[in-house]
């Protein structure tokens, strides 16, 4: 028998290894600063919020027969698809400390409305913190209004011919992007976006879109079948894609990479457009249709969510948390040429 306060003795030294034990197992619990706990909760949250956000997207998924590829984070060659959540800004945004960006954006015609809007909400929305060129090109150089620029953005506005046909506007930028893209822009910027300008942004668009080769989803048909995109299905045309082929539908309204793949892309599809016109042909979607043809023999490296494409018109806007650049409505018959 122990005398009792032995007893009580033992208990408290075995209370206490209890305790230290405890400590050894749990450091990161004791030594973590307030800071760093926060963080790590967050991230916990941030975690939880993207498995949510799948299941949700799944879920809606099984609700109908759509095809699941489109909502993926990761293409059959490995190449990942963007989406709000997969990405942290902030490691990123490090990683772009000093990059060039490039903004390429046609506003020829009745077109040149929609300028002053999409350049106040890439403003505040488009890279920021950045260093951006605006490359705009306009037959009305001396119209346009400047707005105010933030430091390190720099804007340029630049002279090009007014085609008549609205066809011959579109792809007129092919023909643009393949001189400023071995001309001037190798020496001005590392990466290259080229945007429709009958869009604003909505929401953050940053550096998680660089890579060398990026494409967005068409927002209409990114839960459709290969067989029903809106390829240029004519063998005639230097756009055609045959039915077994195909694995999304890009839209022309958003897609860059480093200004080297850029140079590429545009000299082929203005190569592609060239022909068809010695052919009397012109592809279904214009320049769209002849990018979708580049694009499946060279995959992009990166693909953007209908996130970055968006038109309120549209189905599935269900699927799409972040509408970060918006198509702005507008009358097909009153902004015609
Ligand atoms: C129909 O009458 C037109 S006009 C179709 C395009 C036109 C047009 C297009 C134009 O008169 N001036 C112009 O600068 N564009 C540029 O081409 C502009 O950057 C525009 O965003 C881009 C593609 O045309 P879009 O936006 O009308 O194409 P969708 O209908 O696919 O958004
Ligand atoms: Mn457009």
């Amino acid at each position: 028998m122990l005398p009792p306060k032995a007893y009580v003795i033992g208990t408290l030294v075995v209370f206490m290894l209890y305790i230290v034990g405890f400590c050894i197992q749990n450091t990161e619990l004791i030594f973590l600063s307030k800071q760093e706990q926060t963080i790590h909760w967050s991230q916990k949250v941030t975690e939880k919020t993207i498995e949510l956000e799948h299941c949700e997207r799944k879920l809606l998924l099984n609700s109908g027969k759509k095809r699941k590829m489109g909502l993926n984070v990761l293409t059959p060659w490995l190449a990942p698809i963007i989406w709000d959540g997969i990405y942290d800004i902030k490691i990123l945004d490090n990683q772009h400390n000093g990059t060039r960006i490039g903004l390429f954006v046609f506003a020829v015609k009745k077109y040149i409305r929609f300028l002053r809007p999409f350049l106040e909400s890439a403003e505040r929305y488009f890279m920021v913190g950045h260093k951006v060129t605006y490359y705009v090109f306009t037959e009305k150089v001396n119209e346009v209004v400047k707005p105010k620029v933030a430091d390190g953005r720099i804007l340029q506005i630049h002279n090009v011919v007014a085609d008549q046909r609205w066809q011959d506007v579109s792809m007129r930028r092919m023909e643009a992007l393949t001189i400023f893209t071995k001309e001037h822009m190798p020496n001005e910027i590392d990466y290259l976006l080229c945007a429709d300008v009958d869009m604003v942004f909505n929401d953050h668009v940053g550096v998680e879109i660089l890579g060398d080769l990026v494409a967005t989803l068409h927002p209409g048909f990114f839960l459709s079948e290969p067989e029903s995109f809106p390829y240029e299905r004519r063998p005639i045309s230097a756009a055609y894609i045959p039915y077994e082929h195909g694995d999304f539908y890009y839209m022309a309204a958003l897609y860059g990479g480093k200004v080297e793949e850029i140079y590429k892309l545009s000299v082929a599809c203005q190569k592609g457009i060239m022909e068809d016109k010695k052919n009397y042909i012109e592809a279904v979607w214009q320049e769209e249709s002849h990018l979708n043809r580049y694009l499946l023999y060279n995959k992009p490296t990166k693909i953007l969510s209908p996130e970055y494409l968006w038109d309120a018109n549209l189905t599935n806007g269900e699927f799409i948390k972040k509408k970060r650049f918006l198509a702005v409505q507008k009358d097909h018959q009153e902004v015609r040429n």
